[in-house]
């Protein structure tokens, strides 16, 4: 059975990497967005793994970080898949297409993923990656870094959609906590799997098969985006496609007008008609007048009276921006804060988009030292740091979060 025709009826697997990555897919099995579909979380991080509570959660390379985490080094994540590459090929064996949800940038997602990838594919997998790629304000090593693990990912998926974090600030605004920030993005890599899925799970009133799909999604493509809209009524067609254009991320359609590829998944129930699929499609296309656009529809006895429309665009590669200054570290010269992993934020943790915003005089803490041990970035000791809040992301997690070693 060729690897097209396995796509389509078999086993399908989402498969998280780090800790974003894990976010993802518990995210997604939260929702029951993908019934059928099994999630599995590697991660090298044996705290980041410990707070997953759905799908299958195996720790990655143990014996190179102690379940202690890359701390943002990318060849040590993916020596980690590769010394334990039976664990993995267990995971990918028998499986038709794998989601591999990642956010690139740091050691583990960036390291192992693209390794990952390439393992299933070797083992006759159709792969899918969903990556995002990190806000500016995490600073330029890290950015350097996932365009370096981009580059990877594509060379071993089959498609890779992109989706850069600074783009999503405009759907939680400046003053959503990090948490907000992180949720949102997980949502939107989900709805992507999820468009994909209803196009290969249910069944199909316009029939998309694989190679439309890698021919939609893959290639080198810059950034992509991933809208939805859904509405019910009379005229539910017409209002989904402008509950979508409605979404910011489209920026007023002009988005659409500069994408050179768009999938078109079109899901109703029972009663969707092809006349309502062609109002979407019809509608996609006069605001993407340039792009080559896949369409599929599926049909899904759950949504009732309900109709969706998901696109997933890509742009061409876009200009590289000027990187805005580092955040600077500051502290307070009082009792030390404890220290959060970006994703634990609480609401008190602001998006450091935002975090790079005046801080009022009042408020604003002053520079100061805290009474602690210095910390090392190891082989990142001499490089830019990859700030966060004030917080080093290429100090190890234990470090960061104090946690005592045993054995
Ligand atoms: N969607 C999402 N993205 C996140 C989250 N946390 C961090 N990120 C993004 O993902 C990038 C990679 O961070 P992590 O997933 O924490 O890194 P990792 O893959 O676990 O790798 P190491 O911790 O360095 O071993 C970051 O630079 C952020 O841009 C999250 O909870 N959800
Ligand atoms: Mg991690």
């Amino acid at each position: 059975m060729s690897r097209q025709e396995k796509a389509r009826g078999s086993r399908m697997k989402m498969i998280g990497v780090g800790d974003a990555g894990g976010q993802v897919v518990e995210h997604i099995l939260r929702a029951g967005w993908l019934p059928g579909v099994e999630g599995v979380v590697f991660n090298t991080d044996a705290v980041g793994l410990g707070r997953m509570q759905l799908g299958e959660r195996l720790a990655l390379g143990r014996s190179l970080t102690r379940g202690l985490g890359t701390g943002g080094d990318m060849e040590l994540g993916r020596r980690a898949a590769v010394h334990d590459a039976d664990e993995v090929k267990a995971v990918v064996a028998d499986v038709a297409l794998v989601f591999l949800m990642v956010g690139l940038g740091g050691g583990t997602g960036g390291g192992a993923g693209p390794e990952i990838a390439r393992m299933a594919r070797d083992c006759g997998a159709m792969v899918l990656g969903m990556a995002t790629l990190p806000f500016s304000f995490e600073g330029e090593r890290r950015r350097q870094q996932a365009a370096q693990q981009l580059e990877m990912l594509r060379q071993h998926a089959d498609a890779v959609v992109v989706i850069p974090n600074d783009k999503l600030l405009k759907l939680v605004g400046d003053d959503a906590t990090a948490l907000e920030a992180f949720r949102k993005c997980d949502e939107v890599m989900a709805i992507g799997a999820r468009a994909v899925w209803q196009l290969l799970a249910r069944p199909a009133l316009i029939h998309l098969d694989f190679a439309a799909l890698r021919n939609a999604l893959g290639g080198q493509h810059g950034e992509g985006v991933v809208v939805f809209g859904e509405a019910t009524g009379a005229d539910r067609a017409t209002q989904a496609v402008e509950a979508l254009l409605a979404n910011p991320l489209m920026e007023n359609g002009q988005i659409l007008g500069r994408s050179e590829r768009v999938l078109v998944s079109v899901c109703g129930g029972k009663d969707l008609t092809l006349g309502e699929v062609q109002k979407c499609a019809s509608a996609v296309k006069r605001i993407a007048p340039r792009a080559q656009i896949e369409l599929g529809a599926a049909v899904d006895e759950d949504y009732g009276k309900k109709l969706s429309v998901t696109i997933v665009a890509s742009t061409a590669v876009p200009a590289r921006k000027p990187t805005p200054v580092p955040v600077p570290v500051a502290v307070t010269t009082g009792e030390a804060q404890p220290t959060v992993r970006p994703a634990e934020r609480s609401a008190a943790g602001t998006v450091p988009g935002a975090a790079a915003r005046e801080v009022s005089a009042k408020s604003r803490p002053k520079q100061g030292e805290l009474p602690l041990e210095k910390r090392s970035s190891g082989r990142f000791e001499n490089s830019e740091p990859t700030l966060w809040e004030g917080e080093n992301l290429d100090v190890p997690t234990y470090v960061r979060k104090g946690v005592a070693l045993t054995g």
